[in-house]
């Protein structure tokens, strides 16, 4: 089984949002917010906009689809095929919420080294606007083993390809 998620990335140039989270897969983590695909969402944009919602409190407008990302754990975990977005606009005022803090941080100085090892591949990527598809393997300590990242030229390009896998 593939649990099908989401992680947004709020960018307000020179900064973006992000969030330690306090519970579940990635606990303790900075990362995005989101989560899975639920029966009633209509499509994974609804799935992108409904956990941003329920995680830092704002609606999100117009986000992005950036990049895809399958990722395999050696044991213990369910495999996660997981869509990332960009989103410049929203409404309401970034919350802490139960699930997650919400903090800004300048994309100079972005803690990686307290974010999922994968995060360091992509998100320059997604801030330069690049988009993206991969697949990661990580091992039991959530130490990376063996990683392909592509990046496309155009959004067509981008979507053609998703449409086809
Ligand atoms: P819940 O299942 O707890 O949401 N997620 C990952 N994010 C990054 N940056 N790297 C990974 O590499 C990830 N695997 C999953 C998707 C889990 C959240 O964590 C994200 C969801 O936003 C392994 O509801």
């Amino acid at each position: 089984m593939t649990r099908l998620e989401t992680v947004t990335i709020v960018y307000r140039y020179p900064r973006i949002l992000l969030g330690r989270k306090k519970k579940k897969l990635g606990a303790g983590r900075y990362n995005g917010f989101g989560g899975g695909m639920e029966s009633f969402d209509k499509s994974i944009y609804d799935t992108a906009i409904r956990e941003t919602q329920e995680e830092v409190g704002i609606t999100l407008i117009n986000p992005e689809r950036m990049g895809r990302i399958l990722f395999h754990f050696q044991c213990n975990e369910q495999d996660h095929d997981v869509h990332f977005f960009r989103a410049r606009r929203y409404l309401g005022s970034p919350k802490e919420t139960d699930e997650m803090t919400a903090e800004w941080f300048n994309i100079d100085n972005i803690p990686y080294n307290q974010m999922w090892a994968d995060d360091k591949y992509w998100l320059p990527l997604l801030i330069k606007g690049k988009k993206f598809l991969g697949e990661f393997l990580f091992n039991p300590n959530h130490k990376i083993v063996e990683h392909i990242l592509q990046t496309f030229n155009t959004r067509e390009c981008f979507e053609d390809t998703l449409a086809k896998i």
